[in-house]
């Protein structure tokens, strides 16, 4: 099956952020088999010249590379699609029209507006033909509810007809509704379980942000089935961290 078809047959997808923007990285991190790489443009300085090679990398070892855009600006999408990224995922989906608006930039017609061209997902213009037949199908479109606004609006937007995946980001849920500090932490769970039940309700595939393995179970029996768990960057810092106090115990 393809990455999207994967994602939406209800089995738990478990990928990492990369935010170091160096295909070595992409690739270490790919040995480790997790089940997709999520590139983070939104948090990192990693440029649209750059993705086609931490993609590139990602598919030596046949990882799923998916993009996490800087904002939602349709010719962004569509670009990271030409790449040849295998899903695309946008912050800060605020309200319906927004989350349609994302479908629309990362469909081919009927289903949106994407523009055809010669990218590398198309071959370079080789595979033109195929990859229409099949990007509507196999591409994943994400979106991020993350703030007060889309948290009010939560009912519309997993209604948009289009969207494959909410996932939550807690660290701005958080900020957003002034509940990072960890003696609001029930206040943004109940955010949290708020939005899993929207998305259990009208049958969503949903997830969630979390910073390493601790409590996914808890999120799992939510219903969530889409998790990134921590960046290439946070996981060799705590390796780090951690060798380092076992060494200087020993
Ligand atoms: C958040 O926690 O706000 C995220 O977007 C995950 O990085």
């Amino acid at each position: 099956p393809s990455f999207r078809e994967s994602c939406l047959s209800g089995r738990v997808e478990i990928g990492l952020f990369s935010n170091i923007a160096h295909p070595a990285a992409v690739e270490v991190m790919a040995l480790g088999k997790p089940d997709f790489i999520c590139l983070d443009g939104e948090h990192s300085q990693i440029g649209r010249g750059a993705l086609e090679n931490l993609i590139r990398a990602g598919d030596v070892h046949r990882v799923p590379v998916m993009v996490r855009v800087p904002g939602k600006a349709p010719e962004a999408l569509a670009s990271v699609l030409d790449a040849g990224a295998r899903g695309v995922m946008v912050p800060m989906v605020s309200t319906a029209a927004e989350a349609a608006a994302v479908v629309s930039a990362c469909r081919y017609p009927p289903l949106g507006r994407r523009g055809v061209g010669p990218g590398r997902a198309a071959g370079y213009g080789y595979r033109i033909p195929d990859y229409l037949g099949a990007a509507n199908r196999s591409v994943l479109v994400s979106i991020q509810v993350e703030n007060a606004e889309g948290l009010a609006n939560i009912d519309a937007i997993a209604a948009v007809e289009g969207i494959d995946v909410i996932f939550i980001g807690p660290g701005d849920l958080g900020v957003s509704l002034s509940a990072l500090p960890e003696a609001e932490r029930p206040t943004l769970e109940a955010a949290i379980d708020r939005i899993a039940s929207v998305c259990r309700e009208k049958g969503r595939v949903f997830g969630i942000f979390r910073p390493g393995p601790e409590n996914i179970e808890r999120y799992v029996s939510l219903g969530m089935r889409f998790f990134i768990m921590g960046s290439d960057a946070m996981l060799l810092t705590a390796a780090v961290e951690r060798g380092m106090l076992m060494a200087r115990a020993a």
